[in-house]
Parts: C-alpha cells; sequence; structure tokens
C-alpha cells in the first residue's frame, strides 16, 4: 500500500506552518533591527544645537549643585569694638641692649611688610605711621619693639614706613614727612598718618593712633619735660592728621633744613585753616624720650624765625604740591618698608 493520503497532507500543512512561522520571525527580526537603527541614527545625528542644549543644561545643573561651594561669600568682619579690649593702659617700658631686629620680627609674626590687621574685626581707621629717619638705629629698634605689639592691642589696620635721608645733607625732618605721605598712599588709601619721631616710645596704649575730626597732637608730656606741655602751641614729636586734612595745609613745608621750626610751621598751616589743635589727657598722651644729643648734619636752623614769618604768604606753593625727590630705595622689610629718598640739600 505506499502512501496514507491524509498523513501526507498533515505534513504539507505542517510545512506551511512552518514556513509562515520562520517568515513571521524574520519579519519580526527586521521590524525590530531597523527600529533600533533608526534609533541610534537619531542620536548620531543629533544636530550641534541639540548638543549644545544638553551641554548648557548639564553646565546650569553642575554649577546649581556646586555653587555653595564654590563661590564663597566671605562672612562680614563685625567692627572692633569701640574700646579694644587688648588694652593694658600704663606700662613700664624697658629699653633692652641686647635686642635684637630677629628678636623682634619674632615677636611681631603677624606683621607682613610692616602692615598688621586684626584678623577678627574690622579696624575702626587704617593708619599710616611715617617715621623720619637717619642714623638712629638702635632708636628705630626700641621704637618697633614697643609700637609694633601698642598698635595691635589698638585693633588697628597700620603700617609702619620709615622714610630715610640719604647721603650726608642737612636733615629735613619735615619734607622726609611729605615723602612718605605721597608715598604711603601709593600703596593704599590710608586715611590717618602719624608722624612719628623715632625716639618717642608712648607710655600707655590708651593714647589711641586714630585721627579726629581736627589735627592731634599725641605728646603731652614725656620724662625729660617732667610730662608738661612744653609751651601751648607745641605741635612736635608725634602727630596725627587725617589725609584731607594734610592735603588741606599742604603738608609741611619743604624748606626746614637742621634743627627746629618745622613743628611751629605746621602749626601755622593748621590755624590758616582754622583747625583746631586737639589732645588726649596728659596723664595718657606720656612718652619716653630715649636719650640722645644733637645729631651731627642736623644743626639748629638759624633761619627758621624769618621762615616762620613767611608761612602765612606761602604756604600754598610750598608744601606737599611742590615736594620733589628721587626715591633709592623702596624695600618691603618685615617690620616696615623702608623708603631711602634724595631730598636735595638746602
Ligand atoms: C624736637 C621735636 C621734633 C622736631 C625737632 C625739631 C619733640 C619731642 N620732638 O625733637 O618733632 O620738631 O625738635 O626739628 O619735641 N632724626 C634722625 N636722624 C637725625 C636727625 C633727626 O633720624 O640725624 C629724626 C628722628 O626721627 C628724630 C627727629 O628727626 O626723632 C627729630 O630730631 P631730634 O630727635 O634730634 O630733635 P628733638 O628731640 O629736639
Ligand atoms: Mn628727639
Amino acid at each position: 500500500m505506499g502512501f496514507c493520503l491524509p498523513g501526507y497532507k498533515t505534513l504539507r500543512r505542517g510545512k506551511y506552518v512552518l514556513l509562515l512561522f520562520v517568515s513571521l520571525s524574520v519579519l519580526a527580526w527586521i521590524a525590530t533591527f531597523s527600529g533600533e537603527i533608526v534609533k541610534s541614527a537619531q542620536i548620531f545625528s543629533a544636530s550641534p544645537q541639540t548638543l549644545v542644549q544638553a551641554d548648557s543644561l548639564r553646565d546650569q545643573l553642575n554649577t546649581e549643585t556646586a555653587a555653595p561651594n564654590q563661590i564663597e561669600t566671605p562672612t562680614p568682619k563685625a567692627e572692633c569694638p569701640k574700646e579694644s579690649p587688648l588694652l593694658q593702659g600704663a606700662v613700664k617700658l624697658s629699653f633692652e641692649s641686647s635686642l635684637t631686629l630677629k628678636d623682634v620680627e619674632s615677636k611681631n609674626k603677624g606683621v607682613t611688610d610692616g602692615e598688621y590687621e586684626p584678623s577678627d574685626c574690622t579696624a575702626s581707621q587704617s593708619v599710616a605711621v611715617l617715621i623720619p629717619h637717619r642714623s638712629r638705629e638702635r632708636h628705630l629698634l626700641y621704637l618697633l619693639n614697643h609700637l609694633h605689639p601698642f598698635l595691635q592691642r589698638q585693633q588697628l589696620h597700620y603700617a609702619i614706613y620709615v622714610i630715610q635721608q640719604a647721603g650726608d645733607a642737612t636733615f629735613n625732618r619735615a619734607k622726609l614727612l611729605n615723602v612718605g605721605y605721597l608715598e604711603a598712599l601709593k600703596d593704599y588709601s590710608w586715611e590717618c598718618f602719624v608722624f612719628h619721631d623715632v625716639d618717642l616710645v608712648p607710655e600707655n596704649d590708651h593714647n589711641l593712633y586714630v585721627c579726629d575730626n581736627q589735627p592731634k597732637h599725641l605728646v603731652v608730656g614725656r620724662n625729660a619735660t617732667g610730662y608738661k606741655l612744653r609751651y601751648k602751641g607745641y605741635f612736635g614729636g608725634v602727630t596725627a592728621m587725617t589725609k584731607d586734612q594734610f592735603l588741606q595745609v599742604n603738608g609741611f613745608s619743604n624748606t626746614y633744613w637742621g634743627w627746629g621750626g618745622e613743628d611751629d610751621d605746621l602749626r601755622i598751616r593748621v590755624e590758616l585753616q582754622k583747625m583746631k589743635i586737639v589732645r588726649p589727657p596728659a596723664d595718657v598722651a606720656r612718652y619716653t624720650m630715649v636719650f640722645h644729643k644733637r645729631d651731627s648734619g642736623n644743626e639748629i636752623n638759624k633761619d627758621r624765625m624769618r621762615l616762620l614769618g613767611q608761612t602765612p604768604l606761602v604756604w600754598k606753593k610750598d608744601g606737599l604740591n611742590s615736594c620733589t625727590y628721587k626715591t633709592m630705595l623702596l624695600e618691603r622689610q618685615p617690620l616696615y618698608v623702608n623708603v631711602t629718598v634724595d631730598i636735595g640739600k638746602p
């Protein structure tokens, strides 16, 4: 008997079903695969604009999340208290002959290039202390040793400038102080200037090195004169004037060579401007002057009385606006800025 017909038919139908299944599978696979291709094609053909947008979005997200750490807004320091809690009042000063500049430097690590600023509060004033100087190294050392801690206890923002007269021509204290004012203002807009003899050491830190609304004379008395004011109009030794007060009087005269007169000249300038000299109480404005003899090169200025008579006539053209000099050296030492200057000769 050969074929069984129904079995053959079943077999053929099964073949078709299989064929159909395979075709459908192929179609399904093609559909899926082409879908993937389309999708990837879409990613790779993304327009530059889409990428830029994505980039900027990412940047934006980054900034938003990073902002609190990256942009540090410094917490503003509170103002220093009206009266510094660090003040000690009257102190017994000591002048050790064994003292060295290195000792003073190591005691004042907070001072950089002669400048200091309280770390925990904002100082009430920014003060430049100007010291006219030539060949008084020992006095300078004693002064730096006392003045740095003294000013730090007063919680001031300050810098010390030592203006050295180059050469051995007659000394001119007033002109050196004019130079100091002009040079210090190149560093910072100091609002207050203290003009300071190198040999005067303040005894009481309640004598504040800040400026007033009137020119201030800080030395009422010193050891050598029984701590009494020498005479009514006395304006020598240590004085404090704001940047504007000093500019208003056109600074010191440049024409006083040798000892004397230049401090009285400044008083006349101040009085011509109807300003009034103020002083701290006598028990506070006390200084020790380190003993010294008259320096050679700073002999008494015999012309000083004649010059004082001319002040009202010449002050407008003799002063800051006519101060010519040549800076020989500007050196930032740890405890002071040294300005060595050629101011010419009489
Ligand atoms: C008084 C005044 C001073 C000034 C002077 C007259 C007081 C306390 N001081 O000081 O302010 O008016 O008379 O010019 O009243 N210097 C040097 N090297 C020198 C010469 C002077 O560094 O070779 C400086 C130094 O800063 C000194 C200052 O100039 O402290 C004044 O000279 P002084 O001390 O010889 O004069 P003195 O004590 O009579
Ligand atoms: Mn002196």
